[in-house]
C-alpha cells in the first residue's frame, strides 16, 4: 500500500528562494490547484518536491520484478520507485495566495486516478522527455480534451536532444498558445523560473487572479 514519506529532509531555503513555512499563512485568502503531469519516470515527483515549500506529500513504492517488461527503464538512470497515487507540495505564491501542486502518477495503469487528480486544476504543467516525446502524446490529447491550460516543460535530461522550437511544436501537435519551458527538474532555481514563467502564463491568459 502506497505511504507517505516524509523521511526525506525538506529543501534548504536557498537565497532569493522560499524558506519553509510548515503552515499556511494566515493572510492566505485563496487556493488553486495545479496540475504536474506528463508520462512515466518524465521527472514529476523531483519537480514537485523542487517546488514545495513544504515537505511534498509522496506516495512512491519499489518497482519490482513483476513491473519487469511494462516499465521501460531504459534512460531512467538509477529509477527504482514509481508514483502510486500522487505527490503533494504547496507554494505560498504571494501573501494572499497559495498553489497546490499535485503530481500524478505516469503509468497507464493508474489512469482513473488521473481523471480525479485532475478534476479542479487552474492548469497543469505536463512535463515531456524528449528522447521519448511519443510518450507524451496521451497525456497532452488529455489535457486538451479536458479544456486544462497546460505549458509543456522540457525536462532535461544529460543526453536529451535540442529542437528549434517550431520542430518541436509541431512534432507534439502543439496549439501556438502553448509555451514550452525548459528545466532540470532537480534544480529548485530553474523549477522556480518555470513556475513562474507558467504562472505568468495563465495570468496572461486571465485564468489566474493574482492579487498583492
Ligand atoms: N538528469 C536528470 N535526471 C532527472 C531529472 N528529473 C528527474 N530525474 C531523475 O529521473 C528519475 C525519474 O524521476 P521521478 O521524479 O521519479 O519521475 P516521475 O515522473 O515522478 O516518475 P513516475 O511517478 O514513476 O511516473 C529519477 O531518478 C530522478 O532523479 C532531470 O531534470 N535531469
Ligand atoms: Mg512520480
Amino acid at each position: 500500500m502506497a505511504s507517505a514519506n516524509s523521511a526525506e529532509a525538506a529543501p534548504e531555503a536557498t537565497s532569493g528562494l522560499p524558506a519553509e513555512p510548515r503552515y499556511l499563512p494566515s493572510s492566505v485568502q485563496g487556493a488553486v490547484k495545479i496540475l504536474v503531469t506528463g508520462p512515466f519516470g518524465v521527472g514529476k515527483t523531483t519537480l514537485v518536491g523542487s517546488l514545495s515549500e513544504i515537505t511534498p506529500l509522496r506516495t512512491e513504492e519499489t518497482m519490482t520484478a513483476a513491473s519487469s517488461g511494462i516499465d521501460d527503464l531504459t534512460g531512467r538512470g538509477d529509477k527504482t520507485t514509481t508514483t502510486v497515487a500522487l505527490d503533494f507540495g504547496r507554494i505560498t505564491l504571494n501573501p494572499r495566495l497559495a498553489l497546490y501542486l499535485f503530481g500524478t502518477p505516469g503509468q497507464q495503469r493508474f489512469r482513473p486516478l488521473w481523471d480525479d487528480l485532475s478534476r479542479g486544476a487552474l492548469g497543469a504543467i505536463a512535463m515531456v522527455d524528449l528522447r521519448r516525446p511519443d510518450e507524451s502524446f496521451d497525456v497532452l490529447g488529455r489535457l486538451e480534451e479536458q479544456r486544462i491550460p497546460f505549458a509543456v516543460a522540457v525536462n532535461t535530461f544529460p543526453d536529451t536532444p535540442s529542437y528549434p522550437e517550431d520542430e518541436l511544436r509541431s512534432a507534439l501537435d502543439l496549439l501556438p498558445e502553448v509555451p514550452i519551458l525548459h528545466c532540470d527538474a532537480r534544480d529548485r532555481r530553474q523549477s522556480y523560473d518555470l513556475l513562474i514563467d507558467f504562472v505568468d502564463h495563465l495570468h496572461r491568459s486571465s485564468l489566474l487572479e493574482l492579487q498583492g
